[in-house]
């Protein structure tokens, strides 16, 4: 009986401090300020061009200017990490961390480079860039749209 108990009042603390940093992040959100973006700071596709044809995997190259790469989590200034929207035609709150899904790949690590498994189709790619928190700088640093066609 002494086990049961003692495993029950762990699960309702455990549950307990789950909620609290829940409630914790959201209102640390809620009140992060945006991160300035640098002067003149840009974000482009080296690879691949606007327009492309791809077979198997597609090999994206990220491109800066004007602005440094940090990981996530790390605040320096006039730096932030690259995303990747895959097919996003309507863009989310710039005022928020972004999403983590199939539609927006964080590159939290400072990569520069990726691989990206995409069905054959036609599929469109925007890169945009995250402070240390995954929220786009004010105003927001992102390239331009571009169309890929990945062949079967
Ligand atoms: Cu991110």
């Amino acid at each position: 009986m002494q086990t049961f108990h003692d495993t029950r009042s762990l699960l309702v603390r455990a549950g307990t401090a789950v909620l609290a940093t829940a409630f914790l992040s959201a209102s640390a959100f809620a009140q992060v300020p945006r991160t300035p973006a640098p002067e003149n700071a840009s974000v482009y596709f080296i690879e691949p061009a606007d327009g492309a044809m791809i077979t198997g995997p597609v090999r994206v190259i990220m491109g800066l200017r004007n602005i440094g790469v940090a990981p996530a989590g790390v605040d320096l200034a006039n730096t932030g990490h690259h995303h990747i929207l895959v097919n996003v035609s309507e863009l989310p709150s710039m005022d928020a961390p972004l999403p983590a899904t199939d539609h927006f790949r964080h590159f939290g690590g400072g990569q520069t480079e990726a691989t990206l498994e995409l069905p054959a189709g036609t599929h469109t790619l925007q890169l945009l860039v995250g402070d240390h928190n995954h929220i786009p700088h004010d105003p927001p640093i992102i390239s331009e749209r571009i169309t890929i066609t990945v062949s079967p």
